[in-house]
């Protein structure tokens, strides 16, 4: 059998990706990864168990979220680095089982007999994502994948907040019990979907926790697009520990550190845009990188998704955490009291050429968190009382390469100038670079920082409801998300958790969604496909 697997938004044809990934994952790759989740199920049946006898396994725990980070899209693609972390996985099931005195899962197969990855490859075949077959109905397979894919996101999300060393025992304690459903169909899947989201809030307030703690409250702060002559080091993705002890190894040694797709919100924190070398931002979202790494005179970090082939660039890029590439340096994790150790980075970076010459560019407007936009509540508030500011739209999400994404940027565009735009995550690559200027003082586009922020932008929108007085769906917002990987899922389901209705949901919908799963949500949340962004306009505005 090939490969299947159709978890994120670009896969091929919309409907699974069966040859090779059309992110460039491979067949034995993407076998590798069903072979980590179904490592993941019997950790957490067994660590379920355990549970109930009032025990715990807190190396079990992150574990989990360790291997579950490794799937997510555009994340590991290095099947020796999958291997040994599924061998760490059978090893902590193994223990977990006999600690839990558990009886052995029916479903366990016997993967354990594999002693390389291509053994394993072999074997972990017969764990494949199931296809959902084009014409048949099979709601309890997608209820399933749309659960494990919510879990992924939220796990890459607890495992940021576990960096910072905040970790929350009723995340890890869902964990155990969502894996262990799908073994067991002990619980019903649509209460796992609503509680996954919930959950999920609880690791994005978590790592919001972390975040604020260690680098204060994000504050309106210009970011400078402009290139500065001098050796460079690109940072990319979602780390902000990383980039902040990337900053103190680079202190005093020449070098400007640029960030790079979800990064960028970084600027916007007082104890990260203290640091003089913290120089701007470069190039746009992640489907971009091939070109701008390429013309990038310096190696580049990457801290999480999402990476893509480094051909060309491939001496001079790195890796950490969870990302992996084969053949890619890999910057190992940091020991307990310690930093990381990038000095192979940072050596990079003295060798390469760096920028010959400074390039002006403008800047753009990044640090809108919850606190920063709270601080003008009463501004806002009166702007729309006084009917200055008519309505807001969270345009937000991940990017992507497909062509129907340029949706996004036409409705910023069209978006009438008594309107403020809320946006997050890697999608505001579409517009963000535009001007949309301020309404009395308030800009127009409010960046509210990485998708994780979206725990920002439920606050705001808790707080405007309690102004006035009235419920999230009684404002007078909109939400328009794209999504492309899981992390958007799990943002997705917290959204329907806390009762958001109307949101609209693009570029296409996934593909792991069944009919009848799909008539549930539309039912239930009145969820719905982006069509044009003058009709989205229309229904909002009218
Ligand atoms: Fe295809 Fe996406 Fe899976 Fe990659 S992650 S193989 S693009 S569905
Ligand atoms: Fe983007 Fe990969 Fe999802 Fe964090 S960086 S939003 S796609």
């Amino acid at each position: 059998m090939t490969m299947h697997c159709f978890q994120c938004e670009q896969t091929a044809g919309g409907k699974g990706c069966t040859t090779v990934g059309v992110c460039g994952k491979k067949n034995s790759t993407a076998t590798l990864q069903d072979a980590i989740i179904h490592v993941v199920k019997e950790i957490s049946h067994y660590n379920h168990q355990l549970r109930k006898s009032g025990k715990t396994d807190s190396e079990a725990d992150r574990l989990t979220l360790d291997l579950l980070f490794a799937t997510v899209t555009n994340v590991n693609f290095d099947d020796e680095r999958l291997y040994e972390l599924f061998q760490q996985g059978i090893e902590t099931a193994n223990r977990v089982k006999e600690a839990s005195g558990a009886e052995t899962l029916e479903t366990e197969v016997n993967l354990r007999k594999a002693s390389s990855p291509g053994e394993l490859v072999e074997l972990a075949k017969s764990v494949a994502i199931p296809v959902l077959h084009p014409g048949l109905d099979e709601p309890g397979i997608s209820l399933r994948e749309l659960l494990v894919y919510g879990l992924k996101g939220t796990a890459a999300y607890a495992h940021h907040a576990l960096a910072f060393g905040k970790e929350s025992d009723e995340i890890y304690a869902f964990f155990a019990k969502a894996f262990s459903s799908l073994e067991t169909a002990e619980e019903d899947p649509l209460g796992l979907l609503l509680e996954c989201g919930m959950v999920n809030l609880k690791a994005m307030e978590l790592l919001d926790a972390a975040h604020t703690e260690r680098f204060g409250h994000p504050m309106p702060t210009p970011v400078s697009l402009a290139q500065k002559k001098g050796k460079a080091i690109l940072v990319s993705g979602h780390d902000l520990l990383d980039l902040e002890e990337l900053l103190k190894q680079t202190e005093g040694k020449g070098i400007n550190v640029y960030t790079h797709g979800e990064m960028l919100p970084a600027h916007g924190y007082p104890g990260l845009k203290k640091y003089p070398h913290l120089v701007g931002n470069y190039g746009g979202a992640w489907q971009d990188q091939h070109k701008e790494f390429t013309a990038f005179p310096g190696p580049i970090l990457m801290t999480t998704n999402c990476i893509q082939n480094p051909k060309g660039y491939e001496n001079r890029i790195f890796t950490t955490g969870c990302v992996a590439w084969s053949g890619v340096r890999h910057i190992v994790d940091r020991k307990p009291g310690e930093m990381k150790d990038f000095g192979p980075v940072i050596e990079a970076a003295l060798a390469a050429p760096g920028f010959t010459e400074n390039v002006p560019e403008n800047n753009i407007l990044v640090g809108f968190g919850h606190n920063a936009v709270m601080s003008v509540a009463g501004k806002v508030i009166d702007a729309v009382k006084s009917g200055k500011i008519r309505h807001f739209f969270l345009v937000g999400g991940c990017d992507g390469a497909k062509p129907g994404r340029n949706y996004y940027t036409e409705l910023a565009e069209k978006v009438p100038k008594d309107c403020v735009i809320l946006t997050l995550a890697c999608g505001k690559y579409r517009f963000n670079k535009l001007d949309f200027g301020d309404i009395d003082g308030i800009p127009r586009l409010l960046d509210i920082g990485q998708c994780n922020d979206a725990y920002s932008a439920i606050q705001i929108a808790v707080a405007l409801a309690r102004a006035f007085e009235t419920d999230v769906n009684g404002l007078p917002l909109s939400m328009i998300l794209s999504w492309y990987e899981q992390k958007a899922v799990c943002i997705l389901l917290t959204l329907l958790a806390l009762g958001i209705k109307n949101i609209k949901l693009g570029p296409s919908l996934p593909a792991f969604v069944s009919p009848t799963v799909l008539g549930v949500l539309v039912d239930k949340f009145q969820l719905s496909p982006i069509s044009t962004p003058d009709a989205a306009l229309k229904a909002a505005l009218t």
